[in-house]
Formats: C-alpha cells, sequence, structure tokens
C-alpha cells in the first residue's frame, strides 16, 4: 500500500516536472521568436525614390547576388553627333514629313521619340563624329518597334559590317558584340510589327 502511494506520488511529480519543462520551452520559443520579430524591425532601414519604397538590398557573405540591370559592366554612352533618318512621321504637326525628327532619338530625354512614315524599309543613320571601338547598342523602342532590323557599323559610311539581326521589342532592348571600329551606326528597319511605322524613344551607343 505504501509502496503504491509513493509510486502514485512519484508519478504525479514526473507528470508535473515534465509540464514545467513543456511550459518553459514554449515560453523560451516565443520569447525567441518576439526578440527575432524586434530586432529585425529596429534594424530595417528603408530607401524612399519616387513614389515607391524599396528595403535595402542585403549585403554581406550569404547574401543573394546583386539583380543584374540592363547598363552593367556599360560606362556612359558615346554622345552621337548627328543622326539622319529616311522618313518622319506626321506626329505631333499632322503634316507627312513634318513630326519629330531622328535627332530625337540622341537627346538624351526618355520621353521624346522619333517616328517614321507608315511604311517597311525605313533606316536611321548615326554619326559618331569620329571613328570609336563600339561594343554595345541600347535600343529603347516604342509600342511601334520593328519585328526585324540589322544594326550595322561603319567607319566610312560605305563598307558596312553587321553586328545584329533579329526582332524588336518595346521597351529597352541591349545588343552586344564584340568590340568593334565604327564612326557610323545604321539601323536597318526591314519589317514593322505594327501599323503604324517605326518609332523610337532613344538610342545609346557605348565603348
Ligand atoms: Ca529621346
Amino acid at each position: 500500500m505504501l509502496k503504491e502511494n509513493l509510486w502514485k506520488k512519484g508519478g504525479r511529480i514526473g507528470m508535473r516536472k515534465k509540464t514545467v519543462i513543456t511550459k518553459f520551452i514554449i515560453l523560451s520559443l516565443n520569447l525567441l521568436v518576439l526578440s527575432m520579430f524586434l530586432s529585425a524591425c529596429e534594424t530595417q532601414e528603408y530607401a524612399v525614390m519616387g513614389d515607391s519604397i524599396l528595403a535595402p538590398e542585403p549585403t554581406g557573405p550569404g547574401a543573394p547576388p546583386k539583380k543584374k540591370t540592363i547598363f552593367d559592366g556599360l560606362g556612359e554612352p558615346l554622345k552621337a553627333a548627328k543622326a539622319t533618318a529616311s522618313s518622319r512621321s506626321s506626329l505631333a504637326t499632322g503634316e507627312a514629313g513634318k513630326g519629330p525628327g531622328p535627332e530625337m532619338t540622341i537627346d538624351g530625354i526618355g520621353g521624346s521619340r522619333w517616328s517614321t512614315a507608315y511604311a517597311d524599309g525605313e533606316w536611321l543613320l548615326l554619326d559618331l563624329g569620329a571613328t570609336k571601338k563600339i561594343k554595345a547598342i541600347i535600343l529603347d523602342w516604342e509600342v511601334a518597334c520593328p519585328r526585324k532590323l540589322k544594326v550595322l557599323v561603319s567607319v566610312d559610311n560605305a563598307n558596312w559590317t553587321e553586328v545584329y539581326s533579329g526582332g524588336g521589342r518595346p521597351g529597352k532592348k541591349r545588343i552586344d558584340f564584340p568590340p568593334t571600329d565604327a564612326r557610323y551606326v545604321k539601323l536597318d528597319l526591314i519589317k514593322r510589327a505594327t501599323g503604324w511605322g517605326f518609332s523610337l524613344w532613344e538610342i545609346k551607343i557605348y565603348e
């Protein structure tokens, strides 16, 4: 009888011990989660850019690699001296051939664009003013982009080297090629992607 009571008592004490340990573990976990949350809130800083709020990119060992941008590995674009083209639209003026001209593609203003007559087979010619060794071009097309175009470069405006042949798409498109001597860069706009003409916001050329 005494033995049985002692066993029962021992069992109750064992149960109480287990309950206390379980409660202690739950409390510790709660405190750990709370401290992690507070520390994250205290150390997080935000940079405000325009209307967007962006969290800072994590740095240091184990941080994910930085996202690549279209301008990665490129310096400042070259300044083209002159831009000529096969045609210009009637955009803004209502008069055929009197719309914004090809100089709009090298004015450094993202919101100004050149647009052509509503026809395939148009072209844009840029003169850098001197021969440079160029390796990349970024084209920023409006919706009226080419379905097929070629990019050609030349040192004398007579003999041409093709550095790209393919399609365009609305928005910025980067074209890389082996460094090539060029004073002139020509876009051969073979086929339109829309019923309008071709329309380009900007072209940037890089050494
Ligand atoms: Ca522009």
